[in-house]
C-alpha cells in the first residue's frame, strides 16, 4: 500500500490522501462489458432534509456522469441495507456505495462484496470495521469536528458567566457515526468547564417528529433548560414546535444549536429561532461519481475524502439563504 501524506482542496471538498490505495482489495479495475458503469447505492432512508438533498445530489450526478444508478432506501434499518447490498452483489453491479445507518456489524456483507470482487465506497457515514481493505475509500464529513464547533460556540457565548448552563441534547440515530461523533466532539469541548451540564440526552432519530416528541418530554422533566443541542436541523425544528407549544421562545428562552444547515434550518436561524448551525454538506454526488469512475478504471483513490464545511450565525444565515442550494 502506497503511503502519501498530503491534502488538497478540490471543488470545495478537501481530499486528504493518507494512503492512496485504489483497488487495494483487488476489486477495482474491471471495466464493464457494455461500457456503462452500474452503481448500486444503498441509502439510509429519507429521515431528514439533509438526506433528501443527499439523495438528489447522488441521483443527479449519476445521470450527469452517465452512470446507471440502482438506488434503494433502507428506511433507517440496517437489515434492509444489508439486503440491498446482497442484491447488488447478486446483480453483479460494478461498484457498491452506501451510507451505513449504524457503524457496527458490516464485516460479513463487506466480505461478501470483496469475495465477489465488487469494490465498495462508503458515503457520508463510517463503519467501525478493523479491516480497511473491505472498502476502497470513505467520502464524508468529520462529525467529531462538527460536534467540537458546536461546543466551541457555546463556550464562547457563556464566557465570563459563572452560572450553571443546563443543556439538553437530541442525539441522532443510535449507533450511527454522526450521533456518536457529534456527541463526543461536543462533550470533549464543554467538559473543560463544569458549569456546562448535559441534564438530558436522548435519541430523536434525526427526524422532526421524534425531535418534537423527545423535546416535549425534556420540557416536562426539566424546569430550567438553557440550551438545546440537536444533532441535526430537523430534530431542532421539531423541538422548536415543542418549545413554542410550552409557551417558551425558541432562540431566546432556550438557545438552540443544530448541525446540517439545510434551508429550513437556515430559515429558522435567520428568524432567530435557532442560534447557531454547524454546516454538514449533503452534496456528495459529484465527488462520489468521480471516485466510482476511478475505482472502475483501477486508478488509485485517497483512503479518506473529507468534506469542507463552515458554520453559521443568525446574521450569516440571512446573507447565505438566497443562494442556498439545499
Ligand atoms: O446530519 C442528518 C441525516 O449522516 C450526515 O444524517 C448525515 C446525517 C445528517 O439524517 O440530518
Amino acid at each position: 500500500m502506497l503511503k502519501k501524506i498530503s491534502a488538497v482542496v478540490l471543488g470545495g471538498l478537501m481530499v486528504t490522501a493518507l494512503a492512496a490505495c485504489g483497488g487495494d482489495n483487488g476489486a477495482g479495475g474491471s471495466q464493464p462489458d457494455d461500457g456503462k458503469i452500474t452503481l448500486g447505492f444503498a441509502q439510509v432512508g429519507a429521515e431528514s432534509g439533509w438526506r433528501t438533498a443527499n439523495t438528489k445530489s447522488i441521483q443527479d450526478s449519476a445521470k450527469e456522469a452517465g452512470i446507471d444508478l440502482q438506488f434503494s432506501d433502507a428506511q433507517q434499518k440496517q437489515e434492509n441495507q444489508i439486503k440491498a447490498i446482497r442484491s447488488y452483489i447478486t446483480q453483479k453491479v460494478d461498484v457498491i456505495a452506501f451510507s451505513p445507518v449504524v457503524e457496527s456489524g458490516w464485516d460479513t456483507v463487506l466480505l461478501e462484496a470483496k469475495d465477489a470482487k465488487i469494490p465498495v465506497i462508503l458515503t457520508d457515514r463510517a463503519v467501525d470495521s478493523k479491516d480497511t481493505t473491505l472498502y476502497e475509500t470513505f467520502i464524508g464529513s468529520d462529525f467529531v469536528l462538527e460536534g467540537k464547533k458546536a461546543g466551541e460556540w457555546l463556550v464562547g457565548q457563556y464566557q465570563g458567566k459563572p452560572e450553571p448552563v443546563n443543556i439538553v441534547e437530541l442525539q441522532g440515530t443510535t449507533g450511527s457515526a454522526p450521533a456518536n461523533d457529534r456527541k463526543s466532539g461536543f462533550a470533549d469541548v464543554i467538559k473543560a468547564d463544569p458549569k456546562f451540564k448535559i441534564v438530558a440526552s436522548q435519541t430523536g432519530d434525526f427526524t422532526r417528529a421524534k425531535g418534537k416528541e423527545v423535546m416535549e418530554a425534556f420540557l416536562k422533566a426539566n424546569k430550567d433548560i438553557d440550551v438545546l443541542y440537536a444533532h441535526n436541523d430537523d430534530m431542532g425544528l421539531g423541538a422548536i414546535e415543542a418549545i413554542e407549544g410550552a409557551g417558551l421562545k425558541p432562540g431566546v428562552d432556550i438557545r438552540i444549536i443544530t448541525v446540517d444547515a439545510v434551508k429550513d434550518g437556515m430559515q429558522a436561524l435567520a428568524d432567530g429561532k435557532i442560534n447557531y448551525i454547524v454546516e454538514c454538506s449533503p452534496l456528495l454526488g459529484p465527488q462520489l461519481m468521480d471516485l466510482v469512475k476511478k475505482v472502475v478504471a483501477g486508478e488509485s483513490v485517497p483512503e479518506r475524502v473529507l468534506t469542507e464545511e463552515t458554520t453559521f450565525t443568525q446574521e450569516q444565515a440571512k446573507a447565505a439563504l438566497p443562494n442556498r442550494q439545499y
